[in-house]
């Protein structure tokens, strides 16, 4: 085990990935005996945080190990990029434990240096025989993490507005479409490590327009009418591209905190194209905005307790936000505190909402074909919970395998249980189907129970899609540790599920030469007869999207361009903006 962990570190530093926010897997990833987390989900949360990057306050513990200025500063860069992730920007404790000094101190120096340097089995990894810190970088870690823990700064009102610029204002975009693009068939590509996205047309396959954004984009998200695209990077940078223009740009740009994942846009009738919403996972919040200027209109805090022991939580991160098909409402998932929140948005100044208790930590997920029940992961209680959004209520919790990964999961009709949704797993091989369909005479006693378990190809799973016109679904395996897995994908036959998969080897066929060749987040065309695949390797070598016949499973296309660095998620417009996998 440790002899593969190391493999994979290496070559994540060989690649120069960000500090390996993809990592190494384990097909059987077992959950520590006190129930902490696994090394896959450590792993992958281990991903690098821009808060690094930030202006600190710093106060001196006078029983702290001493540091100096630069030590301190180099500590809190680490902290930032390797352990923020799992131990919380406040040290508090999130999937992985507290580290403040009242637990620290007393554990002195040399305690800290072995932990640090060798890991444990709660999951904690073993940074320094690893090779990833030095035995000088360990023993400073060991010092810092007995400091008070710096305090990132809060962003509010002022800051945002600060940052807040109409690059075009409305009365200056055109009024009706000015270009002769399919903007139905664009897909918005994520550039991770160049801070771009790329605009595909999916049509001729050509690159449209790369266009600036934040750092690391995460998500883009298409508004009700289909003009508008919305953008959130890492670094809680919201672009909003306006696809109308003759050539596809932003048009307003906004940082509503200092590190983000999620945005969305207000769908229901009477209110398309009105509000955006934006999460941040620094400071803990929700930004409700003007959609087409992106003007913050109102900030609400997600600092609170938690849904099982009911104890406060200092930073809940706001993960997966959807806009309600149903309701003029935003379902904004809180991580730490494992709730839901149905926000009202009829009237920003004064905000009802609902709290629904589901479990803890609530990451990716995406509605069923009807679009009345939210399943969103809950991946630290291997469960997925379901949210009605018409009645405002949890529907279901649902016991899934380890560390169920969606991404928006996938809608199907199953031979024998009916409509259900789909999830991966980052800690399995498994597949779950989840029956979907409560009020049906026939399929209704399946409903929120998982129906059948599919084997896939291993761990490490993040990505799983269908497309209502087709026959296959399609599970990807980026994080899992032989490439053989993390380089192809799994393909199932819907109505033949026991053959089996069939596997796609997705990197061979980008032809990309030497990389880790990762192939990322199946997305369908607007048409359902394509599906794309991000082959994402390191940011200097060559990545591509490939694309493949869906009825035959053959190659279609193989996206190349020098300016593809580092796709990962892909985004339809169409599919976006309907919801439709
Ligand atoms: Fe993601 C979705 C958070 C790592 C690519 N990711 C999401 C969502 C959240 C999230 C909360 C749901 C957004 C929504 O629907 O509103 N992701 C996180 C993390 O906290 C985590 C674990 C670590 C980190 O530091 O970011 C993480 N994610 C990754 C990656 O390593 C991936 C593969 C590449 C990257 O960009 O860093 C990655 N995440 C994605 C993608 C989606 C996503 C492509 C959207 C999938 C979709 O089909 O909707």
């Amino acid at each position: 085990m440790k002899s593969g962990r190391l493999e994979w570190v290496a070559l994540a530093a060989f690649l120069g990935m960000a500090a390996v926010t993809v990592g190494y897997v384990q097909a059987d990833d077992k959950r520590s005996d006190d129930g902490h987390m696994t090394e896959t989900e450590m792993q992958y949360q281990a991903g690098g945080s821009p808060l690094a990057e930030e202006k600190m306050h710093q106060d001196v513990n006078p029983l702290a190990p001493k540091m100096t200025e630069e030590e301190f500063e180099r500590g809190r860069q680490i902290y930032f990029e390797r352990c923020a992730g799992c131990h919380g920007v406040l040290r508090k404790g999130a999937t992985g434990k507290a580290l403040t000094p009242d637990v620290t101190i007393p554990r002195g120096t040399d305690y800290l240096k072995v932990f640090i340097g060798y890991g444990s089995p709660a999951g904690m990894p073993n940074w320094g025989t690893s090779g990833e810190l030095s035995e000088a970088d360990v023993d400073l870690m060991a010092r810092y993490v007995q400091q008070t823990p710096p305090t990132p700064p809060e962003f509010g009102m002022r800051d945002m507005k600060a940052t807040w610029k109409v690059i075009v204002p409305p009365e200056q975009r055109p009024r009706k479409k000015m270009n002769n693009f399919n903007i139905a068939n664009i897909f918005s590509t994520t550039l991770r490590d160049s801070g771009e996205v790329a605009l595909i047309d999916g049509d001729s396959k050509k690159i449209i327009n790369i266009v600036k954004t934040g750092y690391a984009v995460h998500i883009s998200r298409t508004s009700a009418s289909g003009r508008y695209l919305y953008v959130i990077g890492r670094d809680g940078k919201v672009n909003l591209i306006d696809l109308w223009m003759p050539m596809p740009d932003n048009v307003a740009e906004i940082r509503i905190g200092l590190e983000a994942r999620s945005v969305d846009t207000s769908k229901y009738k009477g209110y398309e194209d009105r509000l955006a919403i934006a999460g941040a996972y620094w400071p803990p919040q929700y930004v409700i905005m003007k959609g087409d200027t992106l003007e913050p209109l109102r900030i609400v805090s997600t600092r609170g307790m938690t849904v099982d022991e009911q104890e406060f939580h200092p930073e809940p991160r706001v993960a997966a936000i959807v806009a309600s098909h149903h309701k003029p409402e935003f379902v904004v998932n809180v991580k730490e505190t494992g709730k839901v929140l149905l926000v009202d948005y009829r009237n920003v100044d004064a905000l009802k909402t609902v709290e629904i208790g589901a479990a803890p930590f609530l990451h990716d997920g995406g509605w069923d074909a009807s679009k009345r029940y939210f399943l969103v992961a809950a991946n630290q209680s291997n469960k997925i919970a379901v949210v009605d959004s018409v009645d405002g209520k949890l529907a279901a919790l649902v016991d899934v395998g380890k560390i169920p990964h969606p991404g928006r999961g996938a809608n199907f009709v199953h031979p024998k249980y009916g409509p259900v949704w789909a999830t991966g797993h980052l800690g399995d091989e498994t597949i779950a189907l989840i029956g979907t369909a409560p009020k049906d005479k026939k399929y209704g006693k399946y409903a929120w129970k998982m129906v059948e378990v599919l084997k896939g190809q291993g761990g490490g799973s993040l990505f799983i899609k269908t497309h209502p016109k087709s026959k296959h679904l399609y599970v990807d395996t980026p994080l899992h540790p032989d490439p053989a897995i993390s380089q192809s994908v799994a393909v199932y036959d819907i109505n033949n599920l026991d053959k089996g998969y069939r596997v796609l080897p997705i990197g061979e066929w980008a032809d990309v030469g030497e990389g880790a060749k990762r192939i990322v987040q199946p997305e369908y065309n607007r048409a359902g007869d394509e599906v794309w695949f991000s082959v994402w390797s390191a940011k200097n070598q060559q990545s591509a999207v490939v694309v493949i016949d869906d009825r035959t499973l053959t190659l279609k296309a193989v996206i190349k361009d020098p300016r593809l660095i580092t796709p990962t998620g892909k985004f339809n417009i169409h599919n976006t903006q309907h919801d439709v996998y």
